[in-house]
C-alpha cells in the first residue's frame, strides 16, 4: 500500500514539473536563425487578396530568412484579433495586418506594443486614438482611385443623364469608405447623375451577381454599374449576361483592382473602365522590416503608384508585363 502511494506521489510531482515548464514559441523551435512574422490577413475574397497574400509569401520566403505564419480572418475583425493575441502570445518578432475594417484595433495594438512587437499595416488604413501603436503602413490612396474613376465618368459622359448602381466593398474598409466618398463628389458635382441602388457586395463575385439578378428581376432600369472591386464586377456580369443583356454595351462597368482577368474583360469591352489597386506588397513589407532590422525609421506612410486602364488604353503587352 505505501509504495503505492509513493508511486502517485512521484507521478504527480513529474506531472507538475512538466506544467511549469514555459510553451515553446517559434523562436524556440529551430527557427531561431529566421525573422519569425505573423501576418493577419482579411481572408480569400478577392483575386486582389490572392494576389497579396502569394506576393507576401513569396517575399517572406525561408529563402529570404523568414518564418510566415498566416491567419486567414475571413474577412472577420474579431479573428484578426484573436490572430494577434496568439502572434503575441507566440512571440513573433513582427505583427503584419491588413486590417477588415478602420476602427476597433486601439486595445489589440497597445497589447502588441507592450510586448514590445513591431506592427506594420498593409492594403487598408486603420482609424486610431495612438499612431504610434503602429510602426508603418504601405497601402493605396482609395479616395483618389475613387476620384480617378469620376473623371473617367466625367469625360465620357459629361452631364448626361446617368442611373447609377453602386456596388461596395466591406463597408468601414477603407478602399470601401475612399472609393465611395470619390463617388459621392462626383453624385454632387453632376445633377444629372442619379443614384439608383447602393449596397454592400462584400468584394466577392458571388454577392455582387446576387444583387444584380436581384435588381434586374425587379425591373430596375441602370446605365451604369460603379462596383469597388473587379470579382463584385464579374458577379455582376454574369448577371447581365443571364438576363440577355451586353455589358459594355447595354451597362457600362467601372471596376478596381485590375485584376488579369479584369483586364482580359477591359480588352473585350465588357468592363469599359478599371482602376489599379495595386496588391504586391510583398516586397515592401520585407523592405520596411528589413530597415526596422537595421534600426532605421521608415516613413509612417507609404502609398503606391497606380494606374488605370479603359478599352483605348488597354493592350496585350501591359497585360503580359503585370505582375498579377
Ligand atoms: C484594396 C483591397 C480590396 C480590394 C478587393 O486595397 O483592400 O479588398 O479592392 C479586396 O478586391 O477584397
Amino acid at each position: 500500500m505505501m509504495k503505492r502511494i509513493l508511486l502517485i506521489i512521484c507521478l504527480l510531482l513529474i506531472l507538475s514539473l512538466a506544467a511549469c515548464a514555459p510553451a515553446p514559441s517559434p523562436a524556440d523551435e529551430p527557427y531561431e536563425d529566421f525573422i519569425v512574422v505573423g501576418f493577419s490577413q482579411v481572408g480569400a475574397e478577392s483575386d486582389w487578396r490572392n494576389a497579396n497574400t502569394k506576393s507576401m509569401q513569396e517575399a517572406l520566403s525561408e529563402e529570404n530568412g523568414y518564418r510566415l505564419i498566416i491567419d486567414d480572418a475571413q474577412q472577420k475583425q474579431e479573428r484578426q484579433i484573436t490572430a494577434i493575441r496568439n502572434f503575441i502570445h507566440q512571440g513573433v518578432d513582427y505583427i503584419v495586418l491588413a486590417p477588415t475594417t478602420e476602427k476597433g484595433w486601439d486595445t489589440v495594438l497597445a497589447e502588441a506594443k507592450a510586448a514590445g512587437i513591431p506592427v506594420i499595416l498593409v492594403d487598408r488604413m486603420i482609424e486610431i486614438s495612438d499612431d504610434s501603436l503602429f510602426n508603418c503602413w504601405v497601402g493605396s490612396d482609395f479616395l483618389n482611385e475613387g476620384r480617378t474613376a469620376v473623371r473617367w465618368m466625367d469625360q465620357h459622359f459629361g452631364d448626361k443623364p446617368l442611373r447609377i448602381v453602386h456596388l461596395q466593398g466591406n463597408i468601414g474598409s477603407s478602399a470601401q469608405i475612399g472609393r465611395t466618398a470619390g463617388l459621392n463628389e462626383g453624385l454632387s458635382s453632376h445633377p444629372d447623375w442619379t443614384l439608383v441602388y447602393r449596397e454592400s457586395g462584400d468584394f466577392t463575385q458571388a454577392k455582387g451577381q446576387e444583387l444584380v439578378e436581384a435588381l434586374l428581376a425587379d425591373g430596375m432600369q441602370f446605365d451604369l454599374i460603379f462596383s469597388e472591386n473587379d470579382n463584385m464586377a464579374y458577379g455582376a456580369i454574369d448577371a447581365l449576361k443571364n438576363a440577355g443583356l451586353t455589358p459594355g454595351k447595354d451597362v457600362t462597368i467601372i471596376s478596381f483592382d485590375a485584376s488579369h482577368t479584369a483586364l482580359e474583360m477591359v480588352m473585350n469591352g465588357e468592363i469599359s473602365f478599371d482602376v489599379e489597386c495595386n496588391p504586391l506588397h510583398g516586397p515592401r513589407v520585407e523592405a520596411l522590416i528589413q530597415r526596422l532590422e537595421a534600426g532605421a525609421k521608415p516613413p509612417k506612410l507609404t502609398y503606391v503608384e497606380e494606374g488605370s486602364f479603359d478599352t483605348e488604353t488597354i493592350t496585350q503587352s501591359i497585360m503580359d508585363s503585370r505582375g498579377y
